[in-house]
């Protein structure tokens, strides 16, 4: 079979392509599949860097810098900003987070978000598959990034060879990763803001934290940075570079490894349902759902009967 026009595009790193093959994705069309399956051969070469943490601790300014950075060793650059708050909107986004798409003017730099919902097999398998995209396309590193709340985002970070988790100075006496739950998925802590006041208790508290909690192998390290300044990116970029060079490829394997289970996971639970949703209609489906409200019936005997009446179909 001759391979899609599309694919051959992405392969040469047309942004346009790359652009056309993640909307693909994102609308879960029916083209993505074989799209999917032309690159997979072109991927798997590519550093993944997460970038997460709460909102507004300055992950895209973060990204932004690190493209500065990260473009003078290497110059191909792709980013994925997972959004949960826009709808899908092409890349285009509002207020602060736009500042990094200054960089999409650059030929080798492909910035592009992603809405977290309406993804029928999962945000990890949409993502999985525009990393694909972007490995394909010949990118070296990947940023992506996103919010530090809700199993989904963190799912989607723990995709990254190497997770940051980034912290903002806070005045009171709980650190914000507790909430959040990224304490065991961090590799480098980035203490963004460093310029508030609160910055150096909130280290202090950081690091008697790190050196209090679970027998770990390697405690992350803790990086400083004023993301608006560009002050620690630097530090930063080497400090990722050192981390991936420590390690070699055992863990790198095992986490690629990781996120293909979960993309294989999301990708069976997709094939069996599609057919399943598309065989109910709406209507009916709301009916059940009425039945259930009612309590006339129960969530799972319906769930049965429709299965039973596709099976018999
Ligand atoms: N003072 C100070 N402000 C910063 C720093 N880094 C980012 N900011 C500001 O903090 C605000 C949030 O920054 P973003 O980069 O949008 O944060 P974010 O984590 O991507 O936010 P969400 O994607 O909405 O979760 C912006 O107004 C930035 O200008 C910093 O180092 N110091
Ligand atoms: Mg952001």
């Amino acid at each position: 079979m001759e391979p899609m026009s599309l694919t051959k595009d992405i392969l040469e790193g047309s942004p346009r392509a790359i652009a056309k093959g993640i909307s693909l994705v994102e609308n879960d069309h029916p083209q993505a599949q074989d799209m999917i399956r032309e690159l997979f051969p072109h991927t798997g070469n590519s550093s993944v860097i997460g970038v997460t943490g709460v909102p507004g601790s300055g992950k895209s300014t973060l990204v932004d810098k690190l493209i500065e950075e990260i473009s003078r060793d290497e110059k191909k650059i792709g980013v994925i900003a997972v959004d949960p708050s826009s709808p899908f909107t092409g890349g285009a986004i509002l207020g602060d987070r736009i500042r990094m798409m200054r960089h999409a003017e650059k030929p080798d730099v492909f910035i592009r978000s992603m809405a977290t919902r309406g993804h029928l097999g999962g945000l990890a398998k949409a993502t999985g598959e525009a990393i694909f995209i972007l490995e394909a396309s010949g990118m070296k590193y990947i940023l992506v990034e996103t919010v530090g709340v809700g199993q989904d985002e963190v799912d989607v970070v723990k995709m990254a060879d190497l997770v940051n988790v980034a912290l903002l100075p806070s005045g009171g006496d709980d650190i914000q990763t507790f909430k959040a739950g990224l304490m065991e998925i961090a590799d480098i802590y980035i203490l963004n803001k460093a310029d508030m006041p609160s910055a150096d208790k909130t280290e202090r508290q950081l690091q008697a934290m790190l050196d209090s909690g679970p027998e770990k192998e390697s405690i992350p390290p803790v990086v400083k940075t004023v993301a608006t300044e560009g002050e620690g990116i630097q530090e930063l970029y080497l400090t990722m570079k050192r981390i991936q060079d420590e390690r070699g490829q055992d863990i790198r394997i095992e986490r690629r490894k990781r996120a293909l289970s979960w993309m294989l996971k999301d990708i069976i639970s997709e094939m069996l349902y599609r057919p399943i949703l598309s065989g109910i209609s709406d209507e009916k489906f709301d009916l059940y759902v009425q039945k259930i409200y009612r309590r006339e019936v129960d969530p799972y005997t319906v769930a049965e009967d429709v299965i039973r009446e596709l099976e018999g179909n």
